[in-house]
């Protein structure tokens, strides 16, 4: 049967690097890999990644999958048909409720079709110092908790960088590293051993201080095309655009929770991204992309402001990019209120619309 591995976690906290580094290790086990992501908008630098690793990715667009759940079943359904051995499912990092809203219901629902691993939620050492810290926004601080309190697994990520020590109790915590692989393979045998328990503590959760934490952000993105006069290695485009964008949020002291660009051109591509203003960008992909005169930019920004705030920076950060530039899209507003498809506790009946 397909596993289906759901993993949570705030926004920037490792999921979709863990999920590649996971696709790698299971691909070279000779295991068929399916990827879905989502967002509350269109454009994904995620699933631009994935696919551009050659992994099988879908995605749902439009709204977290507990209010896509029709959409979210429908995508795994198509990945299921592609005889997928395991599928990896990233929420959007400002999601939760997930126990009660996506995984209860694939299990009432759609009983028999997928083994469903314990529920994995990661944890940036360094955003849990920021957002349990005395004084931190607490909106954010509110989902951020909510988030790891549903986990059936806390994977604290990024273990190659220096961090306070962190440890969320109550569950099992597993410090991980995808970027050095330490880690990886012990949490992937103990996933695909063991299976979701509908047997946690009903999260105690506030719909309209979970909503409200949600709108505290500002959801940005963007898609263009550059055409540039001479030909320029994509990180010649995507650096200096991170930097005007870090450099003009700072400016305006607003926090990022979550900024990243991909650039793809005829030759190559690349990622970059920052979770923390100031931060040297992490790049993926290929910093020696060859040079190249047109440029396809996916930009996906996610920070505490109002929207007209950001949009604003961001056309500031454009204007100032070597070339021509064509827009494609541009969505920015705060995300709405979640309103799940479904919502099943232990022994509740289905309540949707919290
Ligand atoms: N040093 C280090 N950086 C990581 C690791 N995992 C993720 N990152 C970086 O953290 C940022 C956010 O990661 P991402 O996987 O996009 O987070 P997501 O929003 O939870 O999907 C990216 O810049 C990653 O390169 C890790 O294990 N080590
Ligand atoms: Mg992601």
């Amino acid at each position: 049967m397909t596993t289906l591995v759901l993993i949570g976690g705030f926004l920037g906290g490792g999921k979709t690097t863990l999920i590649l580094e996971a696709a790698r290790r299971l691909a070279a086990r000779g295991l068929r890999v399916g990827i879905v992501m989502n967002d509350q908008a269109g454009q994904l630098v995620d699933t631009r990644l994935a696919r551009a690793e050659e992994f099988d990715a879908g995605e749902v667009t439009g709204g977290c999958f507990c209010c896509r759940f029709t959409d979210l079943a429908q995508t795994l359904g198509g990945l299921l048909a592609a005889n997928r051995d395991v599928i990896f499912a990233e929420p959007v990092g400002s999601c939760a409720d997930l126990a009660a809203t996506v995984l209860a219901p694939l299990e009432r629902f759609h009983s028999g079709q997928y083994r469903l691993a314990p529920y994995s939620v990661v944890a940036d050492p360094r955003r849990a110092h920021q957002l349990l810290a005395p004084g931190a926004d607490e909106r954010l601080s509110y989902l951020f908790r909510k988030q790891l309190e549903e986990a059936g697994l806390v994977l604290q990520t990024k273990a190659d960088l220096p961090a306070p020590p962190f440890s969320w109790p109550g569950v099992p915590n597993l410090r991980l590293s995808a970027r050095t692989g330490e880690g990886v393979d012990e949490w992937l045998d103990l996933i695909l051993q063991q299976t979701w328990a509908n047997d946690r503590p009903e999260l105690d959760i506030d719909y309209a201080l979970y909503a409200g934490a949600e709108a505290a952000l500002a959801w940005l993105n963007w898609r263009a095309h550059l055409e540039s006069p001479r030909a320029l290695p994509p990180a010649f485009v995507a650096g200096p655009l991170l930097d005007a964008l870090d450099s003009g949020l700072t400016a305006a002291s607003i926090p990022i929770a979550h900024l990243k660009v991909f650039v793809q051109t005829n030759s190559g591509y690349l990622k970059a991204s920052v979770c923390i203003n100031g931060q040297e960008p992490i790049v993926q992909g290929r910093l020696d992309a060859p040079p190249a005169r047109r440029h396809e930019i996916v930009l996906n920004l996610r920070a505490t402001a109002a929207p007209e705030q950001v949009t604003a920076i961001l056309q500031n950060a454009a204007a100032q990019l070597p070339g021509r530039l064509q827009v494609h899209s541009l969505e920015c507003f705060r995300p709405s209120p979640p309103r799940p498809e479904h919502r099943l506790t232990r022994d509740s009946k289905d309540s949707p619309n919290p």
